[in-house]
């Protein structure tokens, strides 16, 4: 059985490492792939599940899913389609992504996808906005998860992760408020939430959250600022762990991974949070999404100190 099963698209990454010279670091990306893998990392029993390309990309998550102990008995291969490319692009704004994705193998997926039973043996399914985005099929299948889960009383964890290059605004708000209104643990960025209600107050935009039907848990992400946990009677702020940031691509990702893993090992919200925070902190401090991902006794080190 898994604590975790992570359902979206791995998508392959170059990273600029440096300004001026043309120069891109391979690595790994998908949301949801990063967040799984960082939960493994964490000691969590994890299984992913998505659709590769049959080509060297899809072989490298292969082997780099395996190499992490994620199980990968519900990945697809798929002859006919890509695995997706994403380029990380830094600048004094922080980073930006290109995608290379359209027609991807991922965004292939249909609810048959899931049949394979790995859904039910969790105790959380992981989804995200990334997820809901990419096509309408593989929108449909991220539904047909969360339905799956919930029949299985497994509880469904939604990071927002708006991406508004890969859907039109309106589509994301009317497709996000369904999601989370079956989340029992809701992971919204303050980033994501103003895009999607234009208010950049944390106490509204909760407010905003319970409003459109939220019964979970919500833990709003404030960046450097941490996060506030609000379980629907009360919320608490915790702290966030200052670091001098490389480059903060996939931090919200080990952000869920952590939390879920914590929670799955026993915490209560605030301790989860607690961790989370540091282990996101320390994802940021070299290039990529998946390389500099914290291990156990990184986050307990700093966690103690
Ligand atoms: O959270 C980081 C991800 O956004 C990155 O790894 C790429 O999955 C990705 C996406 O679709 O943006």
């Amino acid at each position: 059985d898994f604590d975790i099963v992570a359902l979206g698209e791995p998508l392959v990454e170059l990273n600029q490492t440096s300004q001026d010279q043309r120069q891109y670091l391979q690595g790994f990306g998908g949301d949801t792939s990063n967040a799984v893998i960082a939960a493994a990392r964490q000691g969590a029993r994890c299984a992913y599940l998505t659709r590769v390309g049959d080509d060297a990309f899809g072989a490298q998550f292969m082997a780099l899913w395996r190499d992490e102990g994620v199980d990968t008995s519900g990945v697809e291969v798929d002859a006919a389609a890509h695995t997706g490319l994403y380029f990380v692009q830094h600048g004094p704004d922080g980073h930006a992504f290109s995608y290379l994705r359209r027609g991807s193998a991922a965004s292939l997926m249909t609810p048959a996808s899931l049949d394979g039973g790995l859904i039910e043996r969790a105790r959380f399914l992981h989804v995200s906005g990334i997820s809901l985005a990419i096509s309408t099929s593989a929108c449909d299948t991220v539904f047909a998860a969360i339905a799956r889960a919930r029949a299985a009383g497994v509880q469904v964890s939604l990071d927002s992760n708006l991406r508004l290059r890969l859907w039109p605004l309106d589509r994301a708000r009317a497709v996000l408020r369904e999601a989370l209104c079956h989340a029992d643990l809701f992971l919204p960025s303050m980033d994501d939430m103003q895009h999607l209600t234009g208010n950049d107050d944390p106490e509204r935009t909760l407010d905003w959250i319970r409003d459109a039907g939220a019964t979970g848990v919500v833990v709003l992400k404030l960046g450097k600022d941490g996060s506030i946990i609000d379980d629907g009677k009360t919320r608490t702020p915790v702290a966030a762990l200052r670091v001098d940031a490389v480059d903060a691509t996939g931090a919200g990702d080990c952000f869920a991974g952590s939390l879920l893993a914590r929670r799955c090992q026993g915490d209560d919200w605030a301790d989860a949070v607690r961790y989370a925070n540091v282990a996101a902190a320390l994802s940021t401090l070299g290039y990529g999404a998946v390389d500099p991902l914290p291990r156990a006794e990184q986050v307990l080190a700093k966690l103690r100190g």
